[in-house]
């Protein structure tokens, strides 16, 4: 049949410059930001092409409600091996038996779990998000704190103490055998420690809890073999995929108990997500394939000697850190105890001065904090992104004068402008991936 070309103009061949030209220009904008900044964001990385690939491939035309096997649509035999693939991947990077891929977020693989594995008004006990938790792990303004009832866990607050910042295992202890909680998680999204989680699996079983981790911010590590497993200890596993695993963006909960997984498959699908994102779960397939790699042990390794030595860095230079140290992908500045900060420089504004030069982080809050969430007293800081583009200890310490200088001059215009080329120059010498 003859086409007018009209119809031809409406071809999906057509380069997306030239369908949305406004939307393209946005994205090349961002692919500029990111190549000329430093992404210290310890939530963020820059994932492979391969991901990519597989994320912007012909896979997200399709409806796949259900698990391989067990579908309701008709057409879904690739959709069935590749989601094969992927928790078979899963399963043997992370030493379990049991994966469901299909979480669209950590939000939502955390939200799976808690309607598998509780009822309304159940107690649970967790960090709370100011002190380093999640919003997903019992904040008031979550479905997590608005539905179940949690009880929160301290950090080691005394000063004088060696393990100043850490969790404070024995609180945890008390509080669990006080209020009997039905769920107990670890994992954190601004923990600068190692987890210890054979202890957690003792107050667990001491006080009858399921235990939980979260391990959205690690997962790289841990599949990489710089942070332990929470397998076999942990009876109910969580992740994001996206962090320091470096897929896409996208959740995963893992188990090796048979009746928790059965829970899990039924509080993903149906019971909290409709049709799975299959061209996500192929980038998590190719993202599993590749920390299997053992460049990516490599890799994790990186990132917590990075870690180290960015902190040696900004401490050295008198910036305080949340628990005076990292053991893993990030830390916390507490401006509170910076001397150079003086008591006057707050989160936002520490952060507000390293974006406008080119160094991306996030305020945060430290643990007690008495400035509101959108001020605080800290700045997180990670090193997953820049170990990707190859950074070592070397530029970590070069970072670390940088951080120190756009500070101390409280975000002087000339001293931003100078440490902008900067760092425009380290990312030339450190591409991306492409
Ligand atoms: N927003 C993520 C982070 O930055 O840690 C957690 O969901």
């Amino acid at each position: 049949m003859p086409q007018d070309s009209s119809t031809l103009d409406a071809t999906p061949t057509q380069t997306l410059a030239s369908v949305d030209p406004q939307i393209s220009k946005l994205i090349h904008s961002e692919q500029e930001r990111q190549e000329f900044t430093l992404e210290m964001i310890a939530s963020e990385n820059h994932t492979s092409p391969a991901v990519m690939e597989a994320v912007g491939s012909c896979l997200t035309n399709k409806y796949c409600e259900g698990y391989p096997g067990k579908r309701y649509y008709s057409g879904c035999a690739f959709y069935d091996e590749v989601e094969k693939l992927a928790i078979e991947r899963a399963c043997k990077l992370f030493g379990c038996q049991f994966a469901n891929v299909q979480p669209h977020s950590g939000a939502n693989a955390n939200m799976a779990t808690f309607f598998a594995l509780l009822d309304i008004g159940d107690t649970f006990c967790s960090v709370e998000l100011s002190d380093g938790g999640h919003l997903t792990h019992g904040s008031p303004v979550n479905i997590s704190g608005k539905w179940y009832k949690p009880v929160h866990y301290p950090l080691v607050y005394d000063e004088a103490r060696p393990d100043f910042g850490f969790i404070d295992y024995d609180a945890v202890e008390k509080l669990c055998m006080t209020h009997k909680p039905r769920l107990l998680i670890c994992g954190y999204s601004a923990y600068p420690r190692k987890i210890d989680f054979n202890r957690f699996r003792e107050i667990a079983d001491k006080c009858g809890a399921i235990l939980m981790a979260d391990i959205a911010h690690i997962a790289g590590l841990v599949a990489g073999g710089s942070h332990e497993s929470p397998f076999p200890h942990c009876h109910v596993v969580t992740t994001t995929t996206h962090k320091t695993l470096r897929g896409p963006r996208g959740g995963l909960v893992m188990t090796n108990d048979p009746e928790i997984a059965k829970k899990i498959d039924k509080a993903v699908f149906p019971g909290s997500q409709g049709g799975p994102l299959m061209h996500v779960i192929a980038g998590k397939a190719v993202c599993f394939g590749e920390a299997l790699r053992d460049e990516f042990k490599a890799y994790a390794k990186q990132v917590v000697t990075n870690a180290a030595s960015l902190a040696k860095g900004l401490q050295s230079r008198d910036w305080a850190l949340a628990s005076n140290g990292t053991d893993n992908h990030l830390m916390l500045m507490d401006l509170r105890r910076s001397k150079p900060a003086n008591g006057e420089i707050t989160g936002k504004d520490a952060s507000g001065w390293l974006d406008n030069a080119g160094i991306i982080t996030n305020k945060n809050t430290v643990a007690r904090d008495e400035r509101s969430p959108m001020v605080t007293s800290g700045v997180r800081i990670g090193t997953p992104a820049l170990t990707t583009r190859g950074f070592k200890e070397d530029q970590m310490e070069d970072v670390a004068d940088m951080i120190d200088r756009v500070l101390r001059s409280r975000g002087a215009e000339n001293t931003i402008r100078k440490v902008r080329g900067e760092v425009v120059e380290l990312c030339k010498q450190f591409p991306m991936p492409h």
